[in-house]
């Protein structure tokens, strides 16, 4: 069964300078996710290290810390029928070199670290930490997208 969620999104240093936001944005839009938060914003170290501590122990964990932080990224928050897999599968792999045609990783990705675009992953309660890490509650906005209401 499918159920409603919330997942994080960031377009990455890389993408923000390839001027790769309204392209993305506009995917999610048009696959009828919808936008609950927004922020264009510089990651300080600490904030990319709790993000990806996970990584701590591995080799390029350095140059992840730096490549997130090198410039400003888009912080968003998406909302959804199953928003966490759908927007998973719209980035394609990790390594953009593997993602499929039409993913946003397969269309504008370079490597394993120019990939463009980040999404929370499938595990249980990522979706819910990494949103904490980056919004508060009263930045995430509750509201109806209809379309109905703008066709004539
Ligand atoms: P993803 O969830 O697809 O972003 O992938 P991971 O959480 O496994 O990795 C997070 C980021 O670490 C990737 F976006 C790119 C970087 N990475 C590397 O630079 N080298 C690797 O071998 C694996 C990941």
């Amino acid at each position: 069964m499918t159920e409603t969620e919330r997942t994080f999104v960031m377009v990455k240093p890389d993408g923000v300078q390839r001027g790769l936001i309204g392209e993305i944005v506009s995917r999610f839009e048009d696959r009828g996710l919808k936008l609950v938060g927004a922020k264009f914003v510089r990651i300080d170290r600490d904030l990319a290290e709790r993000h990806y501590g996970e990584h701590e122990d591995k080799p390029f964990f350095g140059d992840l810390v730096s490549f997130i932080t090198s410039g400003p990224v888009m912080a968003m928050v998406w909302e959804g029928q199953d928003a966490v897999a759908q927007v998973r599968t719209m980035m394609g792999e990790t390594d953009p070199a593997e993602s499929a045609p039409g993913t946003v990783r397969g269309d504008f990705g370079l490597d394993l670290g120019r990939n463009v675009i980040h999404g929370s992953d499938t595990e249980e309660g990522s979706n819910e930490r990494e949103i904490d890490l980056f919004f508060d509650e009263d930045e995430l906005l509750d509201y109806e997208r209809s379309d109905e209401t703008w066709l004539y």
